[in-house]
């Protein structure tokens, strides 16, 4: 990926302005530098929001960040400061009081209940692991042709270590009433304009209490960052971030299927085996939007990047997918001819990002087409050539990494 680094007085001002426009001024640094993403329309500036190193930003209203591309080169941990960030709505939370804040849970339970930040923190098994969070649109601005929505490269994804309470556990507390069919979730967040929907999302009432799909109050060790959903978030993994509602609020157990905007209408995606059709054309039926596809990424090296005739190199990257594991992964560095089996890193779960390595040893001076391409514990791998959809989520196509040799 091609990162130019430049320093601009419009940024600044540009900081400036966005200082005047919204209460996230603390913390907020002038922004020095941008990046150019490798896409039509694709000059960012980078700017550092409260508790964020500089970052990729998207839209500044609502906050849209993407993860500079060298982080996830630095471990298979995403920093809680480098993490990406997702809203759809200005109207979000920028301060919330731990003593007072409050979760509700009703609906269709035997009784409601209202849990404090101490409930979750005191009157629960702790539940603990890593987990990928990926936007639906992650890497968006790679479709061709286009596809509508924001142009994203391939930041809008981070991998943490979390820490909170099974929705089960909290679901079993209250009661599942007879009838139950779904959980809804919201958050703090609300829209600017009455007329627009709430951000509300929704999942099966089996999915919910599956013991897995938690809500989390700790982040890499430490309290959520407050653009990441503080104080608590749901977490649902192997799915993508779309349902891990930040700021939780009201958690409503319902005995239909969940018909609101964000469900019905938005984040829907073909439905069918490939979840693609033919581009620049639309699906005939479609359906929410669920499990992660399989993904490698290479994360040593860019366009950008030389390497030398004759000596060895390492080239290391990161591979995730749904939650059933990654079984390996196949590199080639003559665009596909050819393939090896790349070294698989430290497993942290089978729901985090999991890092590889290969070394080569170019033989002569020229182009190298680095490819990776990985494959889950059912078979499972990434098109050689990309799928489509309207919507512009879930590109999982093998990358391309062209280097020079020298
Ligand atoms: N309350 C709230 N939660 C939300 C959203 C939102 O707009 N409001 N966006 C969702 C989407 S689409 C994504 S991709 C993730 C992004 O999580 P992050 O901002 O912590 O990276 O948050 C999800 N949770
Ligand atoms: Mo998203």
């Amino acid at each position: 990926m091609d990162h130019r680094f430049k320093a601009s007085r419009r940024q600044i001002m540009k900081a400036g302005l966005y200082a005047a426009s919204t209460a996230l001024v603390p913390g907020l640094a002038a922004a020095v530098e941008s990046v150019t993403l490798p896409f039509a329309n694709g000059d960012r500036d980078l700017i550092a929001y409260p508790e964020k190193r500089p970052l990729i930003v998207l839209t500044s209203r609502p906050p849209q960040l993407e993860t500079p591309w060298a982080v996830f080169n630095e471990g298979a941990i995403t920093p809680n400061d480098a993490f990406f960030v997702r809203y759809h709505m200005a109207g979000i939370p920028t301060s919330v009081d731990p003593e007072t804040y409050r979760i509700r849970i009703g609906g269709k339970t035997n009784t409601a209940l209202e849990l404090s930040l101490q409930d979750l923190r005191t009157k629960f098994t702790p539940l603990e692991y890593v987990a990928v969070n990926q936007c639906s649109g992650n890497s968006r601005g790679f479709f061709a042709p286009r596809a509508n929505g924001g142009q994203l490269a391939n930041g809008a994804m981070g991998n943490a270590r979390w820490v909170g309470v099974a929705l089960k556990d909290i679901l079993n507390m209250a009661g599942i009433a007879a009838g139950a069919r779904q959980v809804t979730f919201n958050g703090l967040d609300h829209p600017v304009l009455e007329s627009s929907a709430d951000f509300i999302k929704a999942l099966d009432i089996d999915h919910a209490i599956d013991g897995e799909v938690m809500l989390a109050y700790q982040m890499n060790g430490k309290d959520l960052p407050m653009l990441n959903g503080y104080p608590v978030r749901l977490i649902v993994p192997g799915y993508y971030g779309t349902y891990w509602v930040k700021h939780l609020s009201d958690i409503t157990v319902i005995d239909s299927v969940y018909d609101g905007y964000w469900m019905r209408s938005a984040y829907r995606i073909p439905d069918n085996t490939c979840r693609c059709v033919e581009p620049g054309t639309a699906p005939i039926k479609t359906t929410p939007i669920n499990r992660f596809n399989i993904r490698s990424f290479i994360t040593s090296h860019t366009s950008d990047t030389t390497v030398k005739v004759g000596r060895e190199t390492v080239v290391k990257g990161i591979a995730f997918d749904s939650g059933e594991g990654i079984r390996e992964i196949a590199f080639s560095e003559d665009g596909g001819q050819t393939w090896r089996e790349a070294h698989l890193g430290k497993d942290l779960g089978r729901y985090s990002f999991r890092e590889w390595a290969i070394s080569i040893k170019p033989t002569k001076k020229g182009m190298l087409d680095l490819r990776v391409r990985a494959f889950n514990r059912l078979g499972e791998t990434q098109p050689m050539v990309a799928l489509w959809q309207p919507t512009g989520y879930m590109r999982n196509v093998v990358e391309s990494v062209k280097v020079r040799a020298i």
